[in-house]
């Protein structure tokens, strides 16, 4: 454990009566959330591919092997991210879809 610890004085000011007391460390981790890519029947498989590329970085492999476990599966876990990245994402692209016309779904969901 390493939370502060809090030196108290049990009885008056005497040293020998002193208690220690070890909380809990105060500082909790941010939550990370998954974000998802979702299937459809309509967007083409290249365009998810370059969405995946884009916006996360995967290598036109990886990019290619995502897109088809989403294409097969129904959805895959595209990355994982702070709440305020896996925000940007999601945005990033709903509206890339929505600028090419395409009905692609991406969410987040709490790890
Ligand atoms: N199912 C789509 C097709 O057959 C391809 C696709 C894959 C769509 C992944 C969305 O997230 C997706 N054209």
């Amino acid at each position: 454990m390493s939370g502060v610890k809090i030196f108290m004085s049990a009885v008056g000011d005497d040293p020998s009566q002193e208690v220690v007391v070890e909380t809990r460390p105060k500082t909790k981790r941010p939550p990370l959330y998954k974000v998802m890519l979702l299937n459809d029947d309509f967007t083409p498989m290249e365009f998810v591919v370059l969405v995946l590329e884009r916006f996360f970085s995967k290598n036109p492999t990886q990019a290619f092997e995502i897109m088809l476990t989403v294409h097969k599966k129904g959805l895959a876990m595209v990355g994982i991210f702070s709440h305020e990245v896996a925000e940007t994402k999601v945005s990033q692209v709903m509206d890339f879809s929505r600028r090419h016309q395409h009905p692609l779904q991406c969410t987040m969901e709490k790890n």
